[in-house]
């Protein structure tokens, strides 16, 4: 017999409700739940194969403990033995920083990856964190700390109701959007064409968004924040600059034009490899349009000045007044936010408070840049220890950041590693103890971080939809025991995790006036907390003492677990509202339209006005059916277009000699690699793509759906060098490259022959 449950999916940033068909144990089926309030049945391939994946055959069963050098299934009291036994001494012998923790992106989709992760770190006290963020947004969190002195503070593009949307390096197509949560991003950009709005995309690659767009602009990677310079001089120069109801809220606009003076579009036409002409039709365009967002991703962020370029998105939508109002750029406003405190004057934002050991590189938002964990691995310095152990939860760095082959090495030099790590992959083959979570059927969901960057405000909880089978352990457990473990305190009750941060979390709200529990007895509250496990508190403790929640019976019809519970389908909490400018928590509480460490990174940019690279740049895509590193063992997600080939443009294949279908080799700072030419119109000229993620062909990985077409591993055209230097963001796109055809058997043959003759 067959049931449903319903499902928030959890592969990609859009969180589709889904509706799984489920037998026995099993889920058998996924289809869009038509009545979910945000996705309304909207659903992708990869929702679609939610029971393939959740069902795969290499998903790891049981903890796995390394004895005399090969890894051995174990019992949960063994690997958390291990894990105390190796960690602990580490930390006592060589101190806090010698522990380093490295946080992936599935992080984001866990209830576990959002709730504790904090606690460890707070536990362990280590300045050695690197996460996802430093290959991914982290120019958007440097930025948004400056401009609005909250990292977190992220504005999103209001997809429904603008009339004009300036999308840069990013295609939402395949990647369904990233910083904007969106359930089906295509519908809704064909919703703003049909109600007459216009699509602007900035993208070497002639992408699927690409083609839907009414303007596309093949730039040259690397140069947006150059672009975007140059659009700001625009409206400055032709008095387009409009700030609407924001002009109170804004500081610095005479010295942002000062700033900016010298990037005319003249001026960096021929770096961008656009138009002056055009470059002015952009900013007109944004200029005149009733209501315009700029949004940009990956292809802004992952290049030499992506903090230059996120700060510039924002500073485009404030001077067009767009900041802040319906149809622009809002802060949405989730249900698990704190409290939001009264308007004023913060702390600000601040920037390297703290520097990496090997080359001095700051940390930005507690963290230091994971293109750098393999040095203070593998490199001794007079300053202080290597990193001797490691935590490693949902990251598969060996693959996503630069130089692989480096950070493989490294890795096994570790005195101790463990990985929490639902597969034997490119990096958990390290571990020492490999702490398997349970697929995501078993698992409870609840988008803590991307409600905070969604296009409507909403909340939605699913518990799991199948019970834990005998063995697992939930993800939340897995954490929790963890940081005991780790943190000096192994064997005591996980629960504890949980009561410990409750007692603090209340503790501190009671004593805030604007806190709508401010006086109350923390005890007195803690024990009016529902849920069936610790998390599901929290999850209710954070809901209540939200802004939309309950404040523990202060507002008869505000939020609870309870509630959220009762509408298995989420519940709707309207459009994105101007919310300024209470989210400022910058020391003059206002927009600061240029920071000093911005105006400092400006003669860099200055500087690149006059770069021209002579040969080809290497530039990463997304394939809608995969997701980073990890899903290329499921046979329905892989084969068809999905490959991991290099793309060329035919002229620059023509000029190299290069045939469609032929080995190509491919050389960059770190490295080279093979890998099939595919030539095609979708790149521009000069520019080279190769997807990331892939290089399954490592010994000791147990993929084997993977291992049969391995791919390479793009990122080890990468030396870890190149870095936005305000973030700590490697770059991955714009980096220069060497293609050289391989000649086949046959044309090695020829060669012999005709020598020979
Ligand atoms: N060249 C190039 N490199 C890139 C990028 C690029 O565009 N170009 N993109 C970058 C970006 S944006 C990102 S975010 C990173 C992503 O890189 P990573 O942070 O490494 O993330 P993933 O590859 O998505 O997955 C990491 C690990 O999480 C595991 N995992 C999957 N589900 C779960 C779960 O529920 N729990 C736990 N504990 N683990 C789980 C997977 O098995 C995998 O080992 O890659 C970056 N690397
Ligand atoms: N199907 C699928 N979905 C995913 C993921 C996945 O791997 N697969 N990964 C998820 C993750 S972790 C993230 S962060 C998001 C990313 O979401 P997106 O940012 O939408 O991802 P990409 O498809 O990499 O799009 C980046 C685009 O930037 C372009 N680009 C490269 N260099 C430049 C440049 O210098 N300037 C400009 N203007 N454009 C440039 C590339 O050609 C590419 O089309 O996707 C998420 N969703
Ligand atoms: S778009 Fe993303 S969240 Fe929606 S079904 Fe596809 S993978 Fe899941
Ligand atoms: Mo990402």
């Amino acid at each position: 017999m067959s049931r449903t449950a319903l499902r928030i999916c959890p592969l990609c940033e859009a969180t589709c409700g889904l509706t799984l068909t489920i037998e026995g144990t099993r889920v058998t089926g996924a289809r869009g739940d038509r009545e979910d309030v945000f996705s309304n049945g909207f659903i992708c391939p990869k929702g679609a194969a939610f029971g393939a994946l959740d069902a795969d055959p290499d998903r790891l069963r049981t903890p796995l403990v390394r004895e005399d050098g090969a890894l051995r299934e174990a019992t949960w009291e063994e690997a958390f033995d291990a894990v105390a036994a190796g960690l602990r001494p580490v930390v006592e012998r060589y101190g806090a920083d010698a522990l380093g923790v490295v946080l992936g992106n599935p992080n984001v989709h866990t209830v576990a990856g959002a709730l504790y992760p904090t606690v460890l770190l707070g536990a362990l006290r280590t300045r050695s964190v690197f996460t996802a963020s430093t290959v991914d947004q982290m120019p958007k969190h440097v930025s948004s700390g400056l401009l609005f002195g909250d990292a977190n503070a992220i504005p999103v593009p209001d997809l429904d109701h603008t009339d004009h949307l300036l999308l840069i390096g990013a295609n939402p197509l395949d990647s369904n959007g990233s910083l904007c949560t969106a359930p089906d991003f295509p519908g809704r950009l064909k919703a703003l064409k049909a109600r007459g709005g216009r699509l602007t995309v900035v993208d070497p690659r002639r992408t699927r968004t690409a083609r839907l767009a009414d303007r596309h602009l093949a730039v040259r990677p690397g140069t947006d924040a150059l672009l975007l310079a140059a659009m700001v001089t625009v409206l400055f120069d032709e008095d387009l600059v409009d700030l609407g109801d924001l002009a109170p809220h804004v500081d610095g606009l005479p010295e942002l034009q000062d700033a900016l003076r010298d990037f005319t579009p003249e001026a960096v036409a021929g770096a961008c490899d656009v138009d002056a002409s055009l470059i002015r039709t952009l900013a007109r365009e944004l200029a005149a349009a009733p209501t315009a967002a700029v949004y940009a991703r990956i292809g802004s962020c992952t290049v030499p000045h992506g903090t230059l370029a996120s700060w510039l998105v924002d500073v485009l939508n404030v001077l067009t007044g767009n900041l802040d109002r319906p149809g622009g750029a809002l802060f949405p406003q989730a249900a698990t936010d704190r409290t939001p405190r009264p308007a004023g004057p913060g702390r600000g934002f601040a920037l390297g408070r703290w520097h990496s050991r090997v080359r001095h590189l700051p940390e930005a938002k507690g963290e230091l840049p994971l293109a750098a964990l393999a040095e203070e691995i593998d490199t001794a310095t007079e300053e202080g220890e290597p990193l001797r152990a490691l935590v490693v939860i949902a990251a598969n760095p060996v693959l996503s950041a630069p130089d692989g082959d480096r950070l493989d090495k490294a890795l096994e030099s570790l005195d101790f590693m463990v990985s929490v790590d639902p597969y034997l992959n490119e990096t958990s083959r390290h571990a020492d103890v490999v702490l398997p979570p349970p697929p995501p059927s078993q698992s409870p969901h609840h988008d803590f971080a991307f409600n905070t960057l969604a296009v409507r405000n909403q909340v939605r909880y699913s518990r799991p939809a199948v019970p834990l089978e005998p063995g697992r352990m939930a993800e939340t457990e897995i954490l929790a025991r963890l940081v005991l473990a780790a943190g000096g305190m192994h064997g005591a009750d996980p629960a504890t995790v949980d009561t410990m941060v409750i007692d603090q979390t209340l503790g501190k709200a009671v004593q805030e006036p604007h806190s709508p529990v401010h006086g109350r007895d923390p005890r007195e509250l803690a024990d009016r907390l529902t849920g069936d496990t610790g998390p599901e508190r929290r999850l209710d403790m954070m809901l209540r003492l939200g802004p939309y929640g309950d404040g523990f019976g202060a507002r008869a019809d505000g939020l609870t677990l309870a509630r959220l519970l009762a509408h298995p389908h989420g519940i709707d909490l309207g459009p994105l509202r101007p919310r300024l400018p209470q989210p400022l928590k910058t020391t003059s509480g206002k927009v600061e339209l240029l920071p000093a460490p911005i105006a400092g990174d400006l003669p860099r940019l200055r500087q690149a006005l006059r770069e021209r690279p002579a040969g080809l740049v290497l530039v990463g895509r997304r394939h809608l059916r995969s997701n980073n590193s990890w899903m290329h063992n499921v046979p329905a997600l892989t084969g068809g277009s999905n490959r991991c080939t290099l793309q060329l443009h035919p002229e620059d294949a023509a000029r190299l000699g290069v045939r469609d279908g032929q080995p190509v080799r491919v050389k960059g700072a770190g490295g080279e690699v093979t890998a099939p030419a595919e030539v095609t119109e979708a790149v521009r000229t000069g520019v080279v793509s190769l997807p990331h993620g892939w290089g399954h062909d490592r010994p000791g990985v147990r993929l084997a759906h993977a291992a049969g077409e391995p791919g390479v591993n793009v990122n080890q055209l990468l030396d870890g060098t190149l870095l936005d230097p305000l973030s700590g963001n490697a770059v991955l796109n714009g980096v220069p490259v060497e293609v050289t055809p391989v000649p086949t058997v046959a044309e090695k043959l020829a060669s012999v022959t005709s020598t020979k003759l």
